[in-house]
Formats: C-alpha cells, structure tokens, sequence
C-alpha cells in the first residue's frame, strides 16, 4: 500500500560556538516531536560557520559536540537525517546558481548582515553578505515544506520563499514549479531567549559575555549561578513586559518553555514574592530540564566511530535527495545534463 508523501522539514545551527538554551527552546527541542510526522533534515552548517574565524581544530571537536547533542536532545538518526552541511555538494552547488537571483539590496537589508558586520569589522567578508543564499540552498535542496527556526531566521525564510517564486517563475510553471517554497515555524514560546547579562539582545552562542549565556554543557551549579546573576528591572513585580521589564519577562519566558507553565500561572505564583524566588524556580527547571542530555551526551560523545557512522549515513541519505533537486535545477535552467 503506498502512503501519501509525509511533509518535509530542515533546519541546521551552525557549529560556531557552544550550543545554549537560546538554541534548544527556540530550535532542538520543537524538532524533536517531528519526527512522527514530517520526514526530518537536520544539519550542522559548517559551511555557514565559516564566514566569522574559526579555529580548525576546535571547529571540529564542536562538529562533534554538536551531533552528540542534537542526539542526546532527543533526534533518534534513524528517525531524522542528521548530518554535515560540507558533506553534501549539492549545497554550494546550489547556491552559486541562486546567486545569480538574489539581488545585493536584498542581501544589505538582512538584519544579521548588518549586526555581524559591526561585530567584526575586519572580516566583513563576501561569504557573510551571501549566507542567507546559502541557507536558501539548503532549504530548497530537500523540498522543504517547514524550517522549525526562532524568531531571529524570519527575515532570512523571506528571502528564501522570494527566490523560490522568482525561480519558479523564471523556470517553472503554476503546475510543476522547481522548488517548494517552505514555511517558518516559530515556537510560540520561547521563540526568542535572550541574554541574562543583555536581556534587550538575544542569547548567542558566539561572541556574547560567558555569563551572558546558559549552555547546554554547563553544570547545574554554573546554571544556577548564572541565573541567579541574572539582570532584573526596578521594582520586584513579576509580570511579562518585554519593554518595561526585559529581564523578568526573559526568565519567565525561560521558565514557560521548560516547564509548559502559562505566563498567568507564572504572575499568580510568584505574585508579592519578588524575584529571588523567581530566579530559584527558573534555576531548578532549566537544571532538570538539561540533566537528561548530559548524561546522555557524556556516553554519545565517548564513541566518536559510532558519531562518524551516523554522519555518513546521514550525508548519504540527503545526498540522494538534494542532488535530485539540483538536477531538476539544472535542466531547468538548460545546463547539459551529467
Ligand atoms: P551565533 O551566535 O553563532 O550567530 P546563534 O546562537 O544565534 O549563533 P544560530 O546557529 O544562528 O545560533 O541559530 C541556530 C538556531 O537557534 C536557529 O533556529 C535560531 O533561530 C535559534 N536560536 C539562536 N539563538 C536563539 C535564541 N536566543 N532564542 C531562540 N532561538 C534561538
Ligand atoms: N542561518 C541559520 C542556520 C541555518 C539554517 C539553515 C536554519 C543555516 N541553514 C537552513 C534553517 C534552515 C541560523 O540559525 N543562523
């Protein structure tokens, strides 16, 4: 009996720091229950993280933490196609041919263009202008229906469907368009964690203060400290305002996504207590919360063959569908075929 084709999601994070909490309850964690009803791509953009310095040695060592991670996170490999973004051709391939239908004011409009740009200014390179036509690649390689991503990817999701319509346009027909132009999916909570030192910009897994961001690989006593050092606003109302009171409303957010709790069952609970006991609640849940992916991490990461494995299969299993596409690609834009 043939069943109808499940939708397709894909998203990837770059391997370009240490994964924080920012990247599991604005990302992992809502791939996780996909599974079930989507046919699932995850990535580790190499490719991406490349257009700030790296040092090779510790890029690889984090490619590995990260897979470990996305694993002990919940992403089963033989329910999801994990891999590396470099491992796969087809995306630079790809995204050379969208280039050239991409317009250079689109790409200066992109607010992470802009902000990585002022944070290094000595490497203002061609490759951080045109990320987000790989990250285009990337999506439509595999026919992406949805890309579970946080708020920040928005705008670079935009600019995804408008040159998927532009191509389909160009190339394809109302009925046999090239590509699929996908959907964002953005948590409704969660969507956006921000600094605990920095609450008006968001948690970063690069460049931001130590204290400034929860990894996913700090221990429970580094998670508690930093909380609790957490900046709070004048007053002690616990109430969500992110304009009057970013820092309250960011730990409240922290606390909803990890433990279901509503924002209202949040302000009756700690109504008239202040926000020390506040930072004690959030502490306890976002220790409970990684205690589980710790402890699997250690014994994933141990068994560095076994993580080579997954990523070869992983790289083979999208190969056979993003070179498809390219190939569909190609003939539409007339190249002779291979
Ligand atoms: P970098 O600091 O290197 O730019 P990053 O921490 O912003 O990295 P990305 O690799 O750019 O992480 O993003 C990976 C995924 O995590 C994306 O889906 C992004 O939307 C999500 N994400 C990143 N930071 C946050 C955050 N603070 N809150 C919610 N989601 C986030
Ligand atoms: N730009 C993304 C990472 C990324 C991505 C993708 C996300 C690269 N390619 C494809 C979703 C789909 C970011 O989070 N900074």
């Amino acid at each position: 009996m043939s069943s109808a084709p499940r939708p397709v999601v894909l998203s990837g994070i770059q391997p370009s720091g240490r994964l924080t909490l920012g990247n599991y309850l604005g990302a992992i964690k809502n791939w996780v229950p996909l599974s079930a009803t989507h046919d699932c791509h995850y990535m580790l953009v190499d490719l991406h993280a490349i257009t700030v310095r790296q040092d090779p040695a510790v890029l690889r060592d984090r490619c590995l933490e990260f897979i470990s991670l996305y694993i002990a996170c919940g992403l089963d490999p033989s329910r999801n196609v994990l891999f590396v973004q470099s491992h796969v051709a087809a995306h630079a391939r790809l995204s050379w041919i969208l280039n050239c239908y991409t317009q250079m004011g689109e790409l200066g409009r992109m607010t992470q263009f802009k902000d990585k740009s002022s944070k290094h200014v000595d490497n203002i390179n061609a490759g951080l202008f045109d990320y987000p036509v790989l990250m285009a690649a990337d999506i439509l390689l595999y026919n992406a229906t949805g890309v579970p991503v946080g708020d920040d990817q928005k705008q670079h999701l935009e600019l995804t469907r408008d040159i998927a319509i532009r191509f389909n346009r160009a190339h394809g027909t109302p009925e046999h368009p090239v590509f699929t132009v996908p959907e964002p999916m953005i948590p409704p909570v969660g969507a956006r964690i921000m600094g605990l030192q920095e609450p008006t910009a968001k948690m970063s897994k690069s460049g931001g203060a130590e204290t400034d961001a929860l990894y996913l690989l700090d221990p429970p006593d580094t998670i508690t400290r930093k909380i609790k050092r957490a900046v709070t606003d004048p007053g002690n109302e616990v109430r969500f305002d992110v304009l009057e009171k970013p820092g309250v409303s960011n730990l409240m957010a922290i606390l909803s996504a990890t433990t279901g709790e509503s924002f209202d069952r949040i302000v009756e609970r700690f109504d008239g207590q202040g926000y020390g006991k506040l930072k004690g609640a959030v502490a306890e849940a976002v220790v409970e919360c990684l205690r589980p992916v710790q402890a699997r991490y250690a014994e994933l990461r141990a068994d560095e063959d076994g993580l080579m494995r997954v990523l070869r299969e992983g790289a083979q299993r999208a190969s056979r569908v993003a070179d498809t596409t390219l190939m569909r690609v190609h003939q539409a834009l007339g190249f002779i075929p291979e």
